[in-house]
């Protein structure tokens, strides 16, 4: 081991001047690829066909793949996650108001506003980070068309609930399913659910196809619509049925799709190793929770999230965040500040956070550490290293942190 950059205490964090723990930055989201040889023997038949996109061999293959690993009838695929939802809100005839949560990645709720249709944010179970059904009533109003939740982590919300509040209201409902690819929901896979599911194979995600995403359904009229809508809304040569776009998937991306697919059983038990790992170095922290997943249900596991409750580790979350960018290690704050507080959602309804008590505590505790096939076990436990000594002298941190600012601002007066 280095001894320069070992941490063994306060003195040793680079954050006080110590050698950061790592030379290269960790990152979260770093891309799991899948076996090369194959990759490149596909892209190199792509290129010699000269059969680049529009529906060609390496796509159709890719949804047909899709299909049988979910168990669904229908796997569009698209050039991204984003214009499949968007695609998927447009099928499915939504207008008006659709309820959905704020603690999401911004591109769910952009999704609906990019076509004027108004977000309405509803609040979270604090225990599932995922949308919390008793509140989603008391916001259905009568320009409610729909209600899009978000099975976020890949942790499924309660299916079972919203279902029941969509079918009584009369709503399509719709699930951004984007961190739930190989997750299941009372033993059936993501994917079966509500009008449609939208995945995402974004780069960052445990699997990818470069940029990509696809809605899954079992409705054969929708999914003939959202194919028609990819691809301009041609059904034959000089035939337009509807309104449409260009959300079609290129051979290549299918090909890195195809091939990630391949390799998906070995991503899944790498990330399951690194989380167990997690789980075990990080078990007796005050004040930290490590999100569990169901251990009843298939997970994915591409998300390690941990909770800081700054009043029980005396350290906030931020504070520990600033600690480990120090150390080179990367960990991200997803999904702060909450949708309603980004533009144009914060202008739109400035008081929006009174109803989202729950999602405005947990944005300021998340913090999503690196996995993946990047982040090897050593490194693991450097990174648990470095969170147990924070945490266990959040006091003497603290006080030193002030010091370090009042330093800083009499020099700057
Ligand atoms: N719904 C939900 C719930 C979502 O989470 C997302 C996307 C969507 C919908 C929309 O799906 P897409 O249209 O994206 O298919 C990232 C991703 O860009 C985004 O796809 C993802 N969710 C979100 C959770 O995370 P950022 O802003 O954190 O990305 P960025 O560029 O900072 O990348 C994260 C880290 O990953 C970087 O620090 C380095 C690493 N990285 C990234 C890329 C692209 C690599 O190592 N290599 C790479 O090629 O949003």
């Amino acid at each position: 081991m280095n001894e320069k950059n070992a941490k063994s205490n306060v003195n040793s964090l680079a954050i006080f001047n110590g050698h950061p723990k790592f030379k290269e930055k960790l990152h979260v989201g770093r891309p799991n690829i899948g076996d090369r040889v194959r990759l490149l023997n596909r892209i190199n038949d792509i290129l010699d066909r000269r059969w680049l996109t529009n529906n060609g061999i390496y796509l159709e293959e890719f949804e047909q793949r899709l299909c049988e690993q979910l168990g669904v009838k229908h796997c569009i695929v698209m050039c991204n996650g984003t214009v499949a939802l968007e695609i998927a809100i447009r099928a499915a005839d939504l207008k008006g108001e659709v309820i959905l949560p704020s603690f999401t990645f911004i591109a769910t709720a952009h999704a609906l506003q990019w076509q004027e249709i108004t977000p309405v944010f509803c609040d979270i179970d604090p225990q599932s980070h995922t949308i919390n059904p008793w509140q989603i009533e008391s916001l259905i109003t009568p320009r409610t068309t729909g209600i899009l939740a978000v099975h976020l982590w890949g942790n499924a919300c309660d299916i079972e609930s919203i279902s029941k509040i969509a079918r009584k209201h009369h709503l399509k409902l719709l699930f951004d399913a984007a961190h739930a690819f190989g997750c299941s929901y009372k033993g059936q896979m993501i994917g079966n659910f509500g009008d449609a599911e939208v995945f995402s194979f974004h780069a960052t995600k445990f699997f990818n196809s470069f940029e990509g995403g696809a809605v899954a359904t079992n409705n054969d009229e929708l999914a003939s619509k959202i194919r028609l809508m990819r691809n301009f809304g041609f059904s034959g040569y000089d035939q337009v049925d509807y309104i449409g776009t260009n959300g079609k998937m290129s051979e290549i991306s299918a090909a890195m799709g195809l091939t990630g697919l391949e390799s998906l059983e070995s991503f899944i038990q790498l990330n399951r190793k690194n989380y167990n790992q997690y789980a075990d170095e990080l078990s007796d922290i005050k004040g930290l929770r490590l999100f569990s997943y169901k251990t009843s249900e298939k997970c994915n596991y591409q998300y390690v999230i941990l909770e800081i409750d700054e009043e029980l580790s005396g350290l906030s979350r931020d504070t520990l965040m600033s600690i480990l960018w120090a150390e080179n290690v990367l960990a991200r704050r997803y999904f702060y500040p909450g949708s309603h507080r980004m533009e144009p959602y914060r202008s739109y309804f400035p008081h929006a956070g009174l109803l989202l008590g729950e999602t405005e505590k947990l944005s300021q505790r998340i913090l999503v550490l690196p996995t993946g096939a990047s982040v090897t076990s050593p490194e693991i436990s450097e990174i648990c290293q470095v969170i147990r000594i924070s945490l266990s002298n959040s006091r003497e941190i603290n006080q030193r942190l002030r010091e370090k600012e009042s330093k800083v601002s009499l020099v700057g007066s």
